[in-house]
């Protein structure tokens, strides 16, 4: 088999890879990791040395570098894992819309409710701004959960990218204890209660750097 490496940064920080890594686990690729720990004098540096745009995740595949965590998740689906989006034409651009939209946008829950998951800070990082990014995203789930979801859990039935998008902002909704409506609430669990992400959570866990959490509003 080719091989195959996803470069990331701390688990307990970065959101970013830990869309790519568990749309990866989540399709059962034999794939090394590489952590570059952030926000140290050596970071730009390290990363650089992968990844053209200075930031992870970056995937190595034979000669190949794909940056850019939603470009990954892509690539991997075209390459080697067709079935992490849905098969459905409908579902499939649907998926891709809520996909793009988590991966262009909801700066202000990002900016404010940074991902921290080993952490808990029930109320913090609440305005208006971030209720109202809160309110879309439940928006998004309760329509996905009702229109696409009745084959399985998550909002798409199987699991797909759509879920590896929202993962982050499931841990942020733990983290700052946000309340969630039963459909949502059970959606999230689905997620949360994945072995790889139960796994990756643990790693996080067991992870001793510490940056302060304003600073990673990613
Ligand atoms: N849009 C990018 C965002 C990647 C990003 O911002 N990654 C952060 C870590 S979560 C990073 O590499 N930061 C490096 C640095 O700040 O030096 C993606 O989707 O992959």
């Amino acid at each position: 088999m080719s091989q195959l490496t996803l470069v990331i940064g701390n688990k307990n920080y970065s959101s970013w890879s830990l869309r790519s890594w568990l749309a990866m686990k989540q399709a059962r690729l034999d794939f090394q990791e590489v952590r570059i720990l952030l926000d140290t004098h050596k970071t730009h540096q390290e990363i650089r040395q992968y990844s053209p745009s200075g930031r992870v995740p970056v995937l190595l595949h034979d000669k190949m570098r794909i940056w850019e965590s939603l470009a990954i998740c892509e690539y991997v689906a075209e390459t080697l894992a067709p079935q992490l989006w849905p098969s459905d034409p409908n579902a499939k651009a649907v998926a891709r819309s809520v996909s793009a939209e988590m991966h262009a946008g909801f700066a202000d829950l990002r900016r404010s409710m940074p991902m921290d998951c080993r952490s808990r800070f029930p109320g913090m990082g609440m305005n208006p701004s971030v209720q109202a990014d809160i309110n879309r995203i439940i928006e998004i789930w309760r329509h996905c959960r009702q229109t696409f979801g009745q084959g399985g859990d998550f909002l798409f039935g199987d699991f797909s990218i759509a879920d590896a998008m929202f993962a982050p902002v499931i841990s942020r909704f733990v983290t700052y204890d946000v309340p969630l409506d039963p459909i949502s609430g059970a959606y999230a669990r689905a997620v949360w209660e994945l072995p790889a992400m139960q796994d990756w959570l643990y790693e996080a866990s067991q992870e001793v750097e510490v940056i302060p959490s304003f600073f990673y509003a990613t």
